[in-house]
């Protein structure tokens, strides 16, 4: 029987109940109540991080209402949930998304006010949460974002990791140097601990095999995941989503054994290699690190999530073979497939359902998004390591593989190439597990992240797979950004101007964003250019003042801004950008003065991180910093050309950086950027784009018109037949691309520091050139030739600027969240009332 609740009065219960702080002096009180408790602080002096830290108290008490309520509602209407599961989230800062989607950014304004501060330097207070590399985490926090304010049931799963991407240092010379980001070294106010949510998982130890499939794995280590939550407040709803970040930590806090006999190190050793696990996220980014410890993190955070998604639905009281109806699991790249196995293991070994019906439950619960066709980024773990350190799951992928191929064998009899392409264990010393294969075939659907990209996973990676299981299983999700952060909040200038030219409450485009087509009716009058180009002006000398006050640099905010920013990557070639510069320069350099006065002035901004481990990166670094250098310091052209390289890439850099940009590079070979998400970030600011036929870029193209594009490069189908070309007819550098040749003999020679240190950068585009800069090159500078003409005559320029803000719409992570939830995982939108 339950308990009457609640207990005693329930009037005295029901006074004590705290209701949302709404008005300035409801919200000013809270802040003084924080200080003095929270914080233990003298309530009148106080400086900035102490009146943030308070302030952010506050309304993380606003959104911890709404989340009571929403999972509330969520536990009493049982609908079906989806469960986003990804192993990284960049999130960025919180507090002032938070007000923003509250609705509460102007009466804290005014009560910060009041209370002798100044918001946008509190807002400036907060450590970013860079729990990610790049595009995929972040992605993972625009769909988090939408999924609650579409009122759309949906958890993040993820791991709390102590110490964030690295930040990014330049040392003197050029190179980057990393050092730690211990971003919860202060307190974290938008994260609440839950004690009482642990589980304990086991690595290593032994897996005998019993009857019925069923085994037994005991012994090994056992290591306590423990939960963390971080509210998600929806944009206008009540409805405020969760993501559960595992932390780990050891079962037993030390060996007591060994401390009694006086081994203190001894003692303490296995409670360290648990805490290790959740120490650090993984600073690659599109390439695979086949370390036991990354192993480690991705089995402890798909099984802690399991155990909790399983344990939920358990208190349903339905059968197993329910769960599809209650819970659809998305395993965001590969990083999770080990969900798959572990959901059989729990299925056979614990609750005893028949192996069948298990993988018919499996097979209906998850859903694959691949992110890339990048080989280097398709994950393989050695046999030998994963049986070493989860037994079991290996017995259970040899079983799930060996029923696969024999069902291939049965459709496509006699075809051992094909059973050897399909097999989930790739033959070699040692043998490797293919980690997408088992997501695709453990999986209800697969997609891909824009057209292209789905298209090429179709016709390459899932081929055989396709013609197994029919094209219907594999779709695409073309991906989108969030409004709130990548508008609303990063560019109020521009969301202000919109809201006042559609007429209707910024509410309503914000989360419609077709509506921004109301603006092409504006697209061509002047008084709108006029304000539209004064918001654009404004954001530039916004991100100026920061570059002056980092880098202490004053910059020419009547230039073109043009902006290439993301991981540094050999694919998404930093290196045509940075050629292309010094291809410009010398072309200043050999015109006269008065013909320079002509030309369109530019500053090209860099910035962007390099795996520690990645040389080539690391050197295209050291190359834009030191052509830099020299470019910025020449008197002759440095009215007209600068570059700078910004340190320590970020979410609130990005939020500087994407208002201010007149154009934006999207650069990738033809058919290796799987979308990219900050070419619709910079679109959707009215910045212009500069890009290859790639990714995303060409819906963007087709969404708002080629015209308004500036497209180069050869196309995805030419790229195979180029590089064979490259291996086995090679044609000299001098012949093929005589420009190119120049701008690499001129850093051979010393122009932009000891040329020696460029050598291994300069031949990979010397020797195979994987990525075709010979063969873009030249198609790249006429399009940088155009974008210049374009600028001149600037009321044509504001015309593209509006139109392309105007057709983002398509571009939302609501549009993307929605499709989702409709065609992959058939949930629906519950309203917390
Ligand atoms: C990526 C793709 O490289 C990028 O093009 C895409 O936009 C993003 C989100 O789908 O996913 N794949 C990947 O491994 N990383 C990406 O950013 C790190």
């Amino acid at each position: 029987g339950k308990e009457k609740w609640p207990r005693g009065d329930e009037s005295v219960w029901k006074e004590g109940l705290r209701s949302a702080d709404e008005d300035v002096s409801s919200i000013t009180k809270s802040i003084v109540h924080h200080v003095q408790t929270s914080l233990s602080r003298q309530a009148y002096n106080l400086d900035d991080l102490g009146a943030y830290q308070a302030t952010a108290l506050s309304a993380k008490d606003n959104m911890l209402l709404n989340w009571n309520e929403t999972q509330l509602a969520y536990t009493r209407k049982q609908p079906k949930r989806a469960y986003y599961l990804c192993i990284e989230y960049l999130m960025g800062r919180t507090f002032d998304n938070a007000i923003l989607n509250l609705g509460l950014k102007d009466q804290y304004r005014e009560g910060i006010d009041q209370l002798g501060f100044n918001l946008e330097d509190l807002i400036d207070k907060e450590r970013d949460a860079a729990l990610g590399n790049g595009g995929l985490g972040r992605l993972a926090a625009c769909y988090l974002d939408s999924s609650s304010s579409q009122e759309l049931p949906v958890w993040g799963y993820s791991l709390r990791y102590k110490y964030g991407i690295f930040q990014q240092l330049i040392a003197p010379d050029g190179s980057q140097l990393e050092a730690p980001d211990p971003w919860l070294e202060h307190l974290n106010p938008f994260e609440i601990p839950r004690y009482d949510v642990q589980y304990e998982i086991r690595f290593y130890g032994q897996s005998e095999r019993t009857t019925k499939g069923r085994a037994v794995w005991s012994g090994g280590q056992e290591v306590l995941a423990v939960a963390y939550d971080v509210m998600i407040p929806g944009y206008g709803t009540k409805n405020t989503n969760n993501l559960r970040l595992w932390e780990s930590k050891p079962k037993r806090g030390f060996d007591l054994q060994s401390f009694n006999a006086g081994d203190y190190e001894r003692a303490v050793e296995a409670s360290n290699s648990a805490e290790a696990i959740t120490s650090v996220l993984y600073p690659n980014d599109n390439t695979t690190f086949g370390k036991e410890l990354r192993l480690k993190q991705q089995y402890f955070w798909t099984a802690a999530s399991l155990a909790d998604i399983i344990r939920r639905f358990k208190s349903l009281d339905k059968p197993f073979s329910a769960l599809p109806d209650y819970a659809a699991i998305q395993l965001n790249d590969t990083h999770p497939t080990l969900a798959i196995p572990e959901l059989m293991r729990i299925l056979v070994d614990e609750e005893e359902v028949p192996w069948d019906d298990a993988w018919e439950i499996v097979t209906n619960t998850f859903f694959f998004t691949n992110h890339t066709v990048l080989p280097e980024a398709l994950e393989k773990w050695a046999v030998p390591l994963l049986e070493h350190l989860l037994p079991r799951h290996l017995q259970i992928i040899y079983d799930i593989n060996l029923i696969f191929v024999q069902s291939v064998e049965k459709k496509f009899p006699g075809d051992r190439d094909r059973l050897a392409r399909m097999s989930l264990i790739e033959e070699g010393y040692p043998k490797q597990v293919r980690m997408a294969y088992l997501a695709i075939i453990g999986s209800r659907k697969v997609n891909g992240v824009a057209e292209l990209h789905s298209e090429l996973l179709r016709t390459t990676i899932c081929k055989d797979f396709v013609e197994f299981f029919g094209i219907s299983k594999f779709g695409n999700v073309t991906n989108g950004v969030t409004p709130r952060r990548w508008l609303d909040q990063c560019n109020p200038g521009l969301s202000a101007l919109i809201t006042e030219t559609l007429k209707i409450p910024k509410s309503e485009w914000l989360k419609d964003l077709k509506k921004l087509q109301g603006l092409l009716e504006y697209a061509d009058d002047p008084k709108f250019q006029k304000k539209w180009a004064v918001v654009k002006q404004t954001n530039k000398e916004r991100l100026a003042h920061y570059v002056e006050t980092t880098l202490g640099v004053k910059i020419n905010t009547k230039a073109m801004f043009d902006v290439q920013v993301k991981r540094l990557h050999e694919y998404k070639r930093q290196t045509l950008n940075i050629f292309g510069i010094i291809h410009r320069y010398f072309t200043l350099k050999s015109i006269t003065p008065e013909e320079r006065k002509k030309t369109n002035p530019r500053v090209v901004f860099f910035a962007g991180k390099a795996a520690p481990g990645y040389y080539i990166a690391k050197l295209v670094i050291k190359l834009i910093i030191n052509v830099a250098r020299v470019i910025n310091a020449d008197p002759d052209t440095k009215e007209y050309l600068q570059v700078y390289f910004l340190p320590d890439y970020s979410v609130s850099v990005a939020e500087l950086l994407v208002p201010a940009s007149n154009i934006s590079q999207h650069i990738s070979t033809a058919g290796t950027e799987a979308s990219g998400t900050s070419n619709m970030k910079f679109c959707l600011n009215g910045g212009l784009l500069v890009g290859t036929v790639d990714g995303a870029n060409i819906e963007i193209g087709e969404e708002i018109g080629d015209e308004n594009v500036f497209f180069f490069g050869h196309l995805t189908p030419a790229v195979e037949d180029l590089r064979y070309q490259h291996t086995y007819h090679p044609v000299p550098i001098e012949q093929k691309c005589p420009a190119l040749a120049h701008v690499l003999n001129e850093i051979s020679a010393g122009k932009f520091g000891e040329g020696q240190t460029y050598e291994p950068l300069l031949n990979t585009v010397r020797h195979h050139d994987h990525y075709l800069l010979t063969e873009d090159f030249q198609s790249y500078i006429d399009a940088l030739k155009l974008v210049d003409e374009a600028y001149l005559d600037q009321s044509k320029w504001l015309k593209k600027s509006i139109t392309t803000c105007a057709k983002m719409g398509k571009f939302s992570s609501d549009r993307a969240i929605l499709d989702y939830a409709e065609e992959y995982w058939s949930i629906e939108p519950l309203t917390v009332e």
